[in-house]
């Protein structure tokens, strides 16, 4: 969940020396390093790759900035024929400064800490190919696939294709994990949900296991409620990331049956610190940690977030033990 980041003043450091945020995701040198410098701090079990869900509609064609303080702009799509336009041939060698970063960090980190890869899932992706930019209602896009459920489809399907090959490089070069990012994902109704989340989550898990059949993948469908169990029970996802609003008990007895869970701190608790951080913190710990769960966020670190939390936090993750 976004371990990187202006949380650190490392990161804030070299991104103030760096060129523009894509660019910084296609260099090499500076994705490996700014992987690396949460790791350094923390030694975190697990180090997920530095880069971007945006980087595929970038290696599609799409134009895609990074603007300070507004966050992704992207040329839209706005109809059917601007799908054909995408350059799906040879969009994956536009993506090999990404594989050769997983290369170098699988050479140069622990060999205890886990590589995880990773890639926004289509509908997510879709969301921002076709507003343009972050959105609080995607009436753009999701008024395309309620009125042309057809070119919306073509869509999705030119995306699960696209993210599986690139979660599979990802793997070969030695990612040890996979995250598929359905950040957006709980803004549709139960049908919409199924179609354009479940389907692409599950026909991607069957691409990349045909591949790679022993990478494990985590989805993220964020704010999916009771969905989350058919997330589980369908989507092939070996473990499933579980947003904040996700009430622990209930997914404990729906959810944990099925898949490891990880979550679901909220990031405001963590920013704001103290008790409500520490009580937070422990009814996960006590409600999840004795089947297989990993401690993690509800959503991304938040810039603000004094790193002495973080440190808090991870010892008292740490220390945590099984009542006897
Ligand atoms: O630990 C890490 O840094 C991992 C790398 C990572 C990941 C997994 C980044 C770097 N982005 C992402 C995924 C990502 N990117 C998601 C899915 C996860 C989530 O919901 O947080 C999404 C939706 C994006 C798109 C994106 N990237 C936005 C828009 C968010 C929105 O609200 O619409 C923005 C602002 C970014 C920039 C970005 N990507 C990553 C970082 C560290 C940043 C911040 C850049 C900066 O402040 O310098």
């Amino acid at each position: 969940m976004r371990q990187a980041g202006r949380y650190l003043p490392e990161y804030r450091e070299l991104r103030a020396q760096a060129g523009d945020f894509l660019t910084t995701c296609l260099t090499p040198e500076m994705a490996v390093e700014i992987t690396l410098q949460p790791i350094r701090r923390f030694a975190f079990d697990a180090a997920i790759l530095f880069s971007d869900i945006l980087v595929l509609p970038h290696a599609l064609g799409q134009s895609v900035r990074f603007e300070e303080g507004t966050g992704p702009i992207l040329k839209a799509l706005t109809r059917a024929s601007d799908i054909d336009d995408l350059a799906v041939r040879g969009f994956i060698d536009r993506l090999a400064p990404v594989y050769e970063a997983v290369r170098r960090l699988r050479a140069d980190l622990p060999a205890q800490t886990t590589l995880i890869g990773f890639a926004g899932a289509p509908w997510t992706v879709a969301s921002y190919m076709i507003e343009g930019r972050s959105s609080k209602d995607f009436a753009k896009a999701k008024a395309w696939a309620y009125r042309d459920p057809v070119s919306f489809q073509r869509l999705i399907d030119l995306l699960i294709e696209t993210t599986a090959d690139h979660l599979i490089c990802q793997a070969e070069a030695g990612a040890e994990a996979l995250q598929l990012f359905d950040s957006w994902a709980g803004v549709w109704p139960e049908g919409a949900l199924r179609r354009w989340c479940l389907d692409p989550a599950r026909a991607i898990r069957e691409r990349v296991r045909a591949a790679c059949p022993d990478v494990p993948m985590i989805a993220f469908p964020r704010g999916v409620g009771l969905l989350y169990e058919t997330f589980a029970e369908t989507s092939g996802a070996e473990g499933l990331s579980l947003d904040t609003t996700v009430p622990l008990v209930w997914a404990r007895d729906h959810v944990q049956t099925k898949v490891t869970v990880q979550g679901n701190l909220d990031p405001i608790a963590l920013l704001a610190g103290g008790e409500a951080q520490r009580e937070e913190t422990a009814r996960i710990l006590d409600t999840l940690a004795a089947k297989p769960f990993i401690f993690n966020l509800g959503h991304g670190i938040l810039p603000e977030t004094p790193i002495v939390h973080v440190q808090t936090l991870v010892d008292h993750v740490r220390a945590w033990r099984a009542p006897a």
